[in-house]
């Protein structure tokens, strides 16, 4: 239906105004008095020195426009019956979205001391920023949000991810203007092509164009207003302008754009579901031009802080110490008409209570937002089924991630509605491929012939951009449901910000008895720093396993499965598990099986464990401990191993593999850490261990250093010494193969030295072997290619 003129203009009757407008003071009041109050929090007396807080903290400039959005959604949710939550791109706003949210009720239901009347305003005011209160942003503690908005740039792609199959959701996102100079917002505008109106929800970017930031003005502010608007189009957004600074004229144009545009929104929606023609539809999105402060001091000390920069934190600051200040904090506070706005117990006026939704249709409560409550666990096919033969260890070889492909496949086909599978352009490259024997990668843009499994209702997301794929998971998590995202090792320091923040995120909701657990952020990382056959340097660096490491032990954990089998096991583990980070790296190059099924269940149970089969230490004190970390790693080791048991018979080799990292940390420092006692019997107290690891040597040394044998580990792994080579080149460049490892163990076993010069010379001499043949033939020599583990019992002395 065609909207007239007048409604489209002005559709709010002038009650309605007056009731929006009075929320919106509220919600300024309510901000204002966190940023400033200690006490007397509706003003009954006059402002006193003491009822001034005496460090000033918190965010005022974006708050007005945030509480002005929140109050319209709020109108706009109750007229349609909306499921919809906020997202909060400038999320240092959090007065503005802990005002909003006591407002509705939704705050004292979750805190039931910060009652919504005046004993519970003083509650609300003196806690914000304040010791042993809550954080200035809108942190895990605000109830509604599923993005703290602390460090910028992550809203939109987190507003997407919540869309992602949720058909009935809507997710009005305000984006800051400064925000949208990040990189990964940038990026964000892209995640257009990736939603289906038929099947996913909708996503209403708001960008709060306000002119500034801390001390600068807006890129976005700055160019010409057509370039903005034809940049929105350009990136398939049907732009809509709110502009203004008279509240009466912004209350009406908001109010209309909201209307027009959820119109736009439901008129997509229901082409795409009722004809089933499935296209990128043209989606609104808002472009809100008010003031930065809007309503706050016009100027301070005569200079202007209304409108500008300056009124990005705290506008009037010693107010303590400044009669003149404290007045005019005074006038700024009356200006909102508290009186008006809560009755004499402090409690909002009826006006006011009657405005926004009720139950689980406040922004602050909706479910969604705490995805822990709608969680449903996935439909995991037996993984056993899916195993690689294994008669004898190295008895046969597998791409391990293309065996997880047909797990994952069976996974996706089982999960129709609460599972994806991320990544940058490389599911297919590394090697979980067989997703697209069931789906496709969910595209809108333009199909062309020869295009290879996209769709507009693929399962797989692919974009070449870490962040989204990030962003997105971290979305679809946070909303409750599962993914995993699969990229390179050394391109996925791209996210190595965002991690942080989602590692924050699970340790202090951890803690929050309202908030519920989510899905495990899952990462497969199977392009390795050991494999970049056709890569090189640029793609080599397993750094990031250091920067996991360095999070709450409680929130993350990192796999190093050797093979086909245990990654298998291995994945099953993270598929099930909640409120982790979990880091699985493992390779997608044919390998040596070394594990049955049965065998690489119990190993990954144990995390680490010693493998019989490939030492010699029939159950007693070993000579030396040969231990490994990954699947590269653990294939040197194993080669070391098999040298040893040829060339020295006598000596006691004990092998011992660790697929779960955190094993190796005591027991105080991390949940899966083994005791002492524990770590003693398999890496011995006095005896070397030599400790091939994937990864960067010196995080094993920092993850054992309080063990009883750490002086005597010593530990090979990546140097920062990488090419373009032969996988064998690549580890003898970082001093990590086989030959390499038998002569740390020549030197490092007492009285070993001498009895075993020869051999020592042999492995010198076998590593210039290997390294000639390379040079000459473009390839590894026969005796790596073909080396495969033989049975130490069957093992002949030469
Ligand atoms: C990635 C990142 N870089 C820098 C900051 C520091 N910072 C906090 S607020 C802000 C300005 C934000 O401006 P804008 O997005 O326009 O928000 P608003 O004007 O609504 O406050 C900056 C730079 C940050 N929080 N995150
Ligand atoms: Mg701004």
């Amino acid at each position: 239906m065609e909207t007239t003129l007048e409604t489209t203009t002005a559709p709010l009757s002038e009650a309605e105004l007056a009731r929006l407008d009075a929320y919106w003071r509220a919600a300024n009041y309510l901000t204002v008095g966190q940023i400033y109050l200690l006490d007397n929090p509706l003003l009954r007396e006059p402002l006193r020195r003491e009822h001034i807080k005496p460090r000033l903290l918190g965010h005022w400039g974006t708050s007005p426009g945030l509480s002005l959005l929140y109050a319209h959604l709020n109108r706009v949710i109750v007229a349609r019956d909306l499921d919809a939550i906020y997202i909060t791109g400038p999320g240092h706003g959090g007065p503005a979205i802990v005002a909003n949210t006591w407002l509705e009720g939704t705050y004292s239901e979750l805190y039931p001391s910060v009652s919504r009347d005046e004993a519970g305003m003083a509650q609300l005011f003196r806690q914000f920023s304040f010791p042993g209160g809550i954080p200035s942003h809108v942190a895990p503690e605000v109830p509604g949000s599923i993005h703290e908005g602390g460090e910028l740039g992550y809203s939109l792609m987190h507003a997407y991810g919540a869309a992602f199959d949720n058909p009935d959701l809507l997710v009005a996102c305000v984006i800051g203007d400064g925000e949208a100079e990040t990189g990964p917002l940038a990026a964000s505008w892209l995640s257009n092509v990736f939603l289906n109106p038929a099947r996913d929800g909708a996503v209403l970017p708001i960008l709060h164009l306000n002119g500034y930031k801390i001390a600068n003005p807006t890129v976005l502010d700055r160019i010409p207003r057509d370039d903005l608007e034809a940049l929105m189009r350009g990136y398939g957004y049907q732009p809509h302008v709110v502009e203004g600074d008279d509240p009466t004229t912004v209350h009406q144009l908001l109010a209309a754009t909201l209307d027009r545009a959820l119109d736009d929104i439901s008129a997509i929606q229901r082409h795409a579901r009722t004809t089933g023609e499935v296209t990128r539809p043209r989606w609104p999105m808002v472009v809100l031009r008010t003031p930065k402060g809007w309503t706050g001091p016009a100027t301070v000390d005569g200079q202007q802080v209304e409108g500008t920069f300056r009124a990005h934190q705290v506008p009037i600051s010693q107010v303590r110490d400044n009669p003149e200040h404290l007045r005019q904090l005074e006038e700024w506070l009356r200006s909102y008409r508290p009186e008006e706005l809560f009755d004499a117990t402090g409690t909002p006026v009826p006006d006011l209570v009657a405005l926004p939704p009720t139950g689980e249709r406040r922004m602050g409560a909706n479910p969604h937002a705490n995805g822990g409550v709608l969680l449903r666990d996935l439909v995991l096919p037996d993984f056993r089924s899916y195993a690689v033969p294994v008669d004898r260890p190295g008895g046969s070889t597998a791409e391990a991630a293309r065996v997880l492909g047909g797990w994952i496949r069976d996974v996706i086909r089982a999960n129709p509605d609460r599972f994806r599978l991320f990544g940058p352009d490389e599911v297919a490259s590394n090697r979980l491929g067989a997703a697209f024997e069931v789906t496709d990668r969910a595209f809108l843009g333009a199909p062309r012939d020869g295009d290879d499994h996209l769709a507009p209702d693929g399962r797989v997301l692919e974009v070449l951009s870490e962040h989204l794929c990030q962003g997105w998971l971290e979305g679809y998590l946070l909303t409750g449901r599962h993914g995993l995202f699969t990229s390179y090792e050394a391109f996925i320091h791209v996210v190595d910000a965002m991690v942080n923040q989602h590692a924050k995120w699970l340790k202090v909701t951890r803690h929050i008895p309202w908030r519920r657990p989510v899905a495990s952020l899952n990462y497969l990382l199977s392009s390795h720093v050991w494999r970049q056959d056709h890569n090189g340097f640029s793609h080599q660096d397993p750094g990031f396993i250091d920067h996991i490491v360095n999070k709450k032990a409680e929130v993350v954990r990192v796999y190093l499965p050797p093979d086909a089998n245990t990654l298998l096991s291995t994945m099953n583990h993270c598929l099930r598990s909640r409120h982790y980070i979990n880091v699985v790296v493992a390779g997608k190059q044919a390998a040596p099986n070394w594990l049955s099924m049965d065998e690489a269940a119990l190993h990954c149970r144990r995390g680490l464990g010693i493998w019989d089969w490939a030492s010699n230490d029939g159950g007693q004190q070993p000579d030396v401990v040969l231990a490994c970390a990954g699947d590269v790693p653990t294939l040197e080791t194993l080669a070391a191993a098999d040298l040893l048991h040829r060339h020295l018979p006598d000596l006691k080799v004990r092998v011992v593999n660790v697929v779960d990292l955190m094993r190796l940390q005591p027991e105080s420092e991390h949940p899966h850490g083994m005791s002492d006692h524990q770590f003693d019997t398999v890496f011995t107290t006095d005896r070397p261990v030599i400790f091939a690891y994937h990864g960067y040597p010196w995080l094993i040394h920092r993850l054992t250093y309080r063990r009883t044998n750490h002086c005597n580990l010593h530990v090979r792994g990546y140097k920062e010494e990488g090419t373009t080579t032969t996988p064998f080149d690549m580890v003898m460049l970082n001093d990590l193969d086989r030959y390499h490892l038998v002569i740390d163990v020549i030197d490092r076993v007492p009285g070993l030295g001498a009895r075993a010069a020869h051999l020592r010379q042999a492995m010198v001499d076998a590593r210039q072997r290997c390294r000639d043949h390379t040079r000459r033939h473009g390839e590894d020599a026969p005796e790596i290619t073909e080396w495969r583990w033989t049975d130490p019992g069957t093992v002949s002395t030469p």
